[in-house]
């Protein structure tokens, strides 16, 4: 018990320490930028509108960057909670932004730390200052900046450090909706309640229902689709159990969401099961790619970056789509297994950390990332 109290305290100590830093940065800036990751999910959408009603209690307005071409393809309930913050918020493409760039800005970047995954792709050298606030880890991908609150494997979610700051600047929405959001953030990246949940986590989900966030409609943003749910069951059942507890499994004769390969890979991990790694063919005609770790005991995250240039953290990790040349279905199963195989049957073990992973050759780690994924 003691340790669970001592882990919120330590949580919201970090984030008050931060508060400081954040504050002078937004007082001694012309403007603020907002932005996030592509395809923003609830966590990256209710931190935005959080971080939104800091930079205005600082009586500092701020303009929240998308790529326009990516936020006119987002599911109707995340364009829906956009529009909500739009009601408070100016938001603007890279265009708009571009035309309209202010001298000594600042740019906040929230839910993300890696170059390429924002609007801004490489390009953040138009800014006075960046700050990062964030829950995934770091590599050489993050944005260089000294001004950074990363707290991967420490907290459930942005949504999460962005409530214990709103705690900070005693900032209450007039708009309940704003809690609802961050509630919304913190289900997902919770896998519901399944995972990352930290004694922090579930003080800050207390707080915000007692504070009105409205749980039910929580509820209706996370209720399965039937037809997209068994889907997901059909894409389970192909799991293929390989060397320690490896949950395989690739979808290719019908297509798959990003995030209903993401949900068959979190379920692969209700088995005993090391980690899963699952790939659904898109309509794209590409792979999309989600892979879990149950305790963080395999590095899933470097697994992924060996199959393509993937990353996340210990427990969570995808990679880019993947395209292959094959000339039919099987073929193209057979080329993915080989590829996963290849990966994860060379056993290695690094004493130094007693963790151990599945890797080819080590050496791939020091090599550069390609920029552009
Ligand atoms: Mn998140």
């Amino acid at each position: 018990m003691e340790t669970n109290v001592k882990q919120s305290i330590l949580i919201r100590k970090k984030i008050a320490e931060f508060k400081d830093k954040l504050t002078k940065l937004i007082d001694d800036c012309n403007q603020v930028y907002l932005t996030t990751h592509k395809n923003a999910d609830y966590d990256a959408i209710a931190s935005l509108g959080a971080m939104g009603l800091i930079c205005k209690k600082l009586k500092k307005a701020p303009y929240i960057i998308i790529d326009q071409e990516d936020y006119n393809s987002l599911p109707q309930d995340r364009t829906e909670m956009f529009e909500k913050i739009n009601e408070k918020f100016v938001i603007r493409n890279l265009d708009e932004y571009n035309y309209n760039k202010t001298e000594k800005s600042l740019l906040i970047v929230v839910d993300v730390n890696k170059t390429f995954m924002t609007p801004l792709r490489n390009n953040y050298r138009d800014f006075s200052n960046v700050i990062i606030i964030d829950h995934h880890e770091e590599n050489e991908d993050t944005i260089k900046t000294k001004n950074k609150l990363i707290m991967s494997d420490m907290v459930s979610s942005c949504s999460e450090i962005l409530y214990w700051l709103l705690k900070q600047y005693k900032v209450t929405p007039s708009d309940i909706d704003y809690y609802t959001f961050l509630l919304a953030g913190i289900r997902l990246d919770t896998n519901q309640g399944s995972k990352n949940m930290y004694p922090s986590t579930h003080e800050c989900i207390s707080d915000l229902i007692n504070k009105g966030a409205n749980k039910l409609k929580v509820d209706l943003l996370f209720a399965p689709d039937y037809e997209s749910d068994r889907k997901v069951q059909r894409l389970v059942d192909k799991i293929d159990w390989k060397t320690i507890r490896y949950a395989i499994a690739i979808g290719n004769d019908e297509t798959y969401t990003k995030e209903e390969v993401a949900q068959a890979a979190d379920y692969a991990l209700r088995y005993v099961c090391e980690a899963a790694i699952f790939l659904g063919k898109n309509d794209q005609g590409g792979y999309n790619v989600s892979a879990r770790s149950n305790r963080g005991n395999i590095h899933i995250d470097n697994i992924m970056y060996l199959l393509n240039n993937g990353g996340g953290n210990m427990s969570n990790a995808s990679c880019p789509t993947i395209f292959t040349d094959a000339q039919d279905q099987e073929l193209e199963k057979e080329e993915l297994k080989n590829k996963i195989n290849d990966i994860i049957y060379f056993k290695s073990y690094r004493k130094k950390t007693k963790k151990r992973y599945y890797l080819k050759n080590k050496k791939l780690f020091n090599h550069k990332k390609e920029e552009n994924l």
